[in-house]
Order: structure tokens, then C-alpha cells, then sequence
């Protein structure tokens, strides 16, 4: 082989080689004692001066790549072979798996669930894309009332909706439902009283975020409804439920309020745990928070449920889980709930 053919030949031959031993071969084919490139360079000696010089450093040239090659294909099979070694290795540690858990709204969402149950409440569930009829005219907000306004409200776009309404409903436009009183309709529509329920539910309102707000949260409705029920019933439900809540009694003050579905309509304040009533970014500085809006169910209410207004009463309230969540287990921004950082989740 003269040098020519060597450089053609040498460096795909390495390539291909499979393993060290295979490369030895071609290592003593080319640069052994009687290898090809050996050969040649003996041959130096019979060519004339200036031609022996140039060919002579061409020869080593391709000497010194082939010797390059070769060594850095067996730095390739020492990597391959101490990877593969890695895969196997049994001494070294395991991977630390870490367990998952429920999230602090879940947790509270499960023990109030718990809570009214053993009260006598059932618990029941409704849509969270609601129609306008439900979420507003049933309850008492028929369209261009000023009350809509307490509600903002993202509305489904209504290309994407036609065909969807109930043909005896007036409306036919879609919504993410802004709290979970359109289930005491649904609910109405379906039962007979006597009864108590809640219904627990994520509600979606179309406002500004702050420590207390946030664009999606967490409500329970709850609706009680008989020939005798009162407002002193409520109080001593609610009472009650935030004894077993926060296994201690809590500060509660009940304010008149303006809800279109109620008469009366009250709002409930718990005392601020996180500031003990000094006041802070929760509270607003004022040391309460508003946890819920309630009321006796106002008769056209009732009439909207096809019910006799003058045969039954009773009372109804809406929570916002996330606000209590945030009283137990002292939190000071409800956007926390929502963030995804684990250094947060990872706490509860
Ligand atoms: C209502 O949603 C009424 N449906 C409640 C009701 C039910 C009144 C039955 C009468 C009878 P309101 O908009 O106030 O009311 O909301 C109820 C509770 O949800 C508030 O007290 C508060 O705790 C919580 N809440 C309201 N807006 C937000 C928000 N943006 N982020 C977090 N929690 C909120």
C-alpha cells in the first residue's frame, strides 16, 4: 500500500473497529513493526534527496493522525464501557421519592364537608358553566338590574353556545358561575322540603386580585329549608360549625346586608385569628373577615322553585372556603392557594 492508499483506508477502518482488540489489529496492520505505513517509510531510503523529504513528512503526518484516531476511539470504548458500568452500579444511593399530599383547600373543602354532615346536611354539586337564568333571574337579578354589578362576571362567548339552552329558560347566555347559589335553584326544582344541604363548589369572578381576592375560589352554599326554620337556627348552625372548624369558639358578627335572593340578608365577619383582631393585611386593618353572605330565602326565590313562598322558609348562605382556609391556617395572601410553589404546599 503506498501512503495514499493508506489515508484512504486507515481512518474507516478504525471507525468501524467494535471493541479494543479490533483496534489492535489495526494498529499492527498499519503502524505494527511489519505493518503497511512501516513498509512504507523503509522504502524512504531508495528515493532521491529531496523526494525522500517531502514523502518522509507526509509519512509521518499520516503517522501521527493515525495515532491520534486510534487513541480516541479507545477513549470512546473506556467511555462506553464506564457508562454502561454506571447503570448497574448497585452501590450507589437510591432516589429519595417524595410522597404527595392534599392541598390546604382540599383539606378544609373535606373537614366542612365532614362537619355539616354530621349536622344532617347532604352534599350536592352543581355546574360550574352555569346559565344565566340560574345564576342570576332565579335568584331574584333579573337583567339590567344595578345588583348584576355585585357579580363580575366572565361570560361564555355566544357563538359557542348557541343550541346549549334550556328550551324554558328565558336565557340562553353561558357563564362561569359566580357562586354556587344557582344549585339552590337546581336543587329546589328536583326536592321537596323538608331539607338542609351544602354544596361546595370553585366559583370564577371577573375582579381585581388582592390578599383576600382572588378571579377563581372556593364557596359552600348552604340552603335549609322547612315550615319552621328561622335566622336563630343559622346562627347556632354557623356558630357551631366554626366551634368544630377551628376546635375552639370564634368571635362571629353578623351585619344587615343586601343580597337580591334573601330578605333578610346578613353578612358573617369571623374575628382575624392571623392578627387576633389588631388588624392586618387580611383583615383589612379592621380585625374581621367577611366569610359568607346569608339570609332567609326570599319568596320569589322559592316562586322561581315552583314553591308556595307562603308554605315554606328558610335560610341560605354562601362561604368562601379560601378566606377560612386562610384564618386556619394563618395565610396571609390567598393567592398563595394558587401560586404552585411547593415551598408553600410542601408546608400543610
Ligand atoms: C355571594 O356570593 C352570595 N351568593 C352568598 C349568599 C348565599 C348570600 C346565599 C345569601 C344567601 P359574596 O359575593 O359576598 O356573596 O361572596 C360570598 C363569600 O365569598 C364572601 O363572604 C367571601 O368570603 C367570599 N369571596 C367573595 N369574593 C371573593 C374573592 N374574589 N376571592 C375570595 N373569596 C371571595
Amino acid at each position: 500500500m503506498n501512503l495514499e492508499e493508506i489515508k484512504q483506508c486507515a481512518p474507516g477502518e478504525i471507525k468501524a473497529c467494535k471493541d479494543a482488540k479490533a483496534l489492535e489489529a489495526i494498529r499492527v496492520k498499519y503502524l505494527g513493526r511489519k505493518g503497511e505505513l512501516t513498509a512504507a517509510l523503509r522504502t524512504l531510503k531508495d528515493l532521491s534527496q529531496p523526494k525522500r523529504r517531502s514523502v518522509g513528512q507526509r509519512a509521518n503526518k499520516l503517522k501521527n493522525e493515525l495515532e491520534l484516531l486510534l487513541e480516541g476511539r479507545l477513549r470512546e470504548f473506556a467511555r462506553e464501557s464506564s457508562q454502561y458500568k454506571e447503570t448497574i452500579d448497585i452501590t450507589a444511593p437510591g432516589k429519595r421519592v417524595r410522597l404527595g399530599h392534599l392541598h390546604p383547600l382540599t383539606k378544609i373543602g373535606r373537614e366542612a364537608k365532614q362537619i355539616f354532615s354530621s349536622m344532617g346536611f347532604a352534599v350536592m354539586d352543581g355546574p360550574e358553566i352555569e346559565t344565566e337564568y340560574y345564576n342570576f333571574d332565579a335568584l331574584n337579578i333579573p337583567p339590567n338590574h344595578p345588583a348584576r354589578d355585585l357579580w363580575d362576571t366572565f361570560w361564555l362567548r355566544q357563538n359557542e353556545t348557541k343550541n346549549q339552552r334550556p328550551k324554558t329558560k328565558n336565557t340562553e347566555r353561558l357563564l362561569l358561575r359566580t357562586h354556587t347559589s344557582p344549585v339552590q335553584i337546581r336543587y329546589m326544582e328536583t326536592h321537596e322540603p323538608p331539607f338542609q344541604i351544602i354544596v361546595p363548589g370553585r366559583v370564577f369572578r371577573y375582579e381585581a386580585t388582592d390578599a383576600s381576592h382572588e378571579i377563581n375560589f372556593y364557596q359552600i352554599e348552604g340552603l335549609m329549608v322547612s315550615k319552621t326554620v328561622s335566622l336563630a337556627n343559622f346562627k347556632y348552625v354557623v356558630e357551631s360549625f366554626f366551634k368544630q372548624l377551628f376546635n375552639r369558639a370564634v368571635n362571629i358578627r353578623l351585619r344587615p346586608s343586601y343580597f337580591p335572593f334573601v330578605e333578610p340578608g346578613i353578612e358573617v365577619d369571623v374575628s382575624c385569628t392571623r392578627c387576633s383582631g389588631w388588624g392586618c393585611s387580611i383583615c383589612k386593618q379592621t380585625g374581621w373577615l367577611e366569610v359568607m353572605g346569608a339570609g332567609m330565602v326570599h319568596p320569589h326565590v322559592f316562586e322561581a322553585a315552583h314553591y308556595n313562598p307562603r308554605d315554606w322558609q328558610g335560610f341560605a348562605f354562601g362561604m368562601g372556603l379560601d378566606r377560612i382556609a386562610m384564618l386556619k391556617y394563618n395565610i396571609p395572601d390567598i393567592r398563595l392557594f394558587y401560586s404552585g410553589d411547593l415551598r408553600f404546599i410542601r408546608q400543610f
